[in-house]
């Protein structure tokens, strides 16, 4: 038997994600969710020649509106466009949120529908980011289609992000939870249960929010601890799940300076749970934000840590659908992400 390679589903539609700003330490600077990361991904996976790189095909709104609220994904097409109708000059930026002892109801004023919809106020919404958001969703359903069809493992080089979007919420760099919709996808084809493990270095809230109560998707996060970094406000070990969905939801949140032997023991410890689980598919939310050199994190892994792990990964003998996610120190993503994908094959 010929192993079959990696295929890689891919777009330049990304590309139309291209904010000019984000909130980070008091400025407004350049994102560190940029095109250029797709595009150091893209360049490794085919140096390295991985496999087949295709375009997505389009599934609609369905899958889309099976795991978000319909007005929220209404409020994303408009919201650029309804912004600039009201004369401002920057790209959409929410200033008030519906926080402790306030009305969780959504405002007609886009500003304050910006509020809303948010639970980050970083991440700016410009002129196409809607158009990406949709097309990254179509990626990482096309992903679900093929191990659906039999393929054993896909990557789908989605950007941007999705993890720490909700049913209802944008933040984090993420709009629509490219991870949540490919899990969800999986269980209306066929599948009883699946597994979705987040090895981004910040914790999946969005991903975690959205199954909290199921009983059909197992949760599993190594991430910084929040009491330390993003997401801030979910991400804690007492988080477990609720009502049917107790006991689905594990999170390891690790120190600053985790090396990589420590993240390693709470992987294993996570697809030890996965095995018990006993999914019919894999999701892994992707993200290499781990690395020691990434400018917005602060884990310890070095390069050669992402093959190991990603051997690790394929132990489970699972069809393994990988997402990407976060990694920002944009000149070593693309050798980390491939890393993983070839550790994963090579095992
Ligand atoms: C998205 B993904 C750092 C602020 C971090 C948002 C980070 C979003 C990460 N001082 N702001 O999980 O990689
Ligand atoms: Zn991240």
């Amino acid at each position: 038997l010929l192993e079959a390679a990696l295929e890689t589903i891919y777009t330049e539609k990304h590309k139309l994600r291209d904010a000019k700003t984000e909130l980070f330490g008091g400025e407004l600077v350049a994102p560190h969710e940029r095109p250029s990361r797709a595009e150091y991904i893209l360049g490794r996976v085919q140096s390295e020649k991985l496999g087949a790189v295709s375009a997505p095909q389009d599934f609609g709104f369905d899958p889309i509106h099976a795991n978000h609220n319909n007005d929220f994904v209404s409020f994303l097409q408009t919201a650029y466009r309804d912004w600039k109708a009201e004369g401002f000059k920057g790209e959409a930026i929410p200033t008030a949120l519906p926080a402790r002892r306030m009305a969780q109801k959504c405002p007609t004023f886009i500003e304050g529908k910006l509020g809303y919809y948010a639970n980050a106020i970083e991440t700016s919404i410009s002129d196409g980011t809607w158009e990406a958001a949709y097309a990254s969703a179509q990626v990482a359903l096309t992903g679900a289609k093929r191990i659906q069809d039999g393929a054993n493992s896909v990557f789908s080089l989605c950007r941007p992000p999705g993890h720490h979007a909700t049913y209802d919420m944008f933040g984090g760099f993420c709009f629509l939870n490219n991870a949540a919709i490919a899990a969800q996808s999986f269980l209306d084809n066929g599948a009883k249960r699946v597994a979705i493990v987040d090895v981004d270095f910040h914790h999946g809230n969005g991903t975690q929010d959205i199954f909290y109560d199921r009983d059909d998707v197992l949760f599993v996060s190594l991430h910084g601890d929040p009491m330390d970094t993003f997401p801030y406000f979910l991400g804690h070990a007492d988080e477990t799940g609720k009502g049917a969905g107790a006991g689905l939801n594990i999170n390891y949140p690790m120190p600053p300076k985790t090396p990589f032997s420590t993240w390693r023991d709470a992987l294993t410890e996570g697809l030890n749970k996965v095995r018990d689980f006993k999914p019919d598919a894999l999701v892994i939310s992707l993200g290499v934000d781990t690395f020691e050199n990434d400018p917005i994190s602060f884990f310890k892994l070095k390069s050669k840590d992402f093959i190991a792990y990603g051997a690790d990964i394929a132990q489970l003998g699972l069809p393994t659908q990988f997402v990407m996610e976060g990694g920002y120190d944009v000149e070593e993503i693309g050798v980390n992400t491939v890393n993983v994908l070839q550790g994963f094959e090579g095992a």
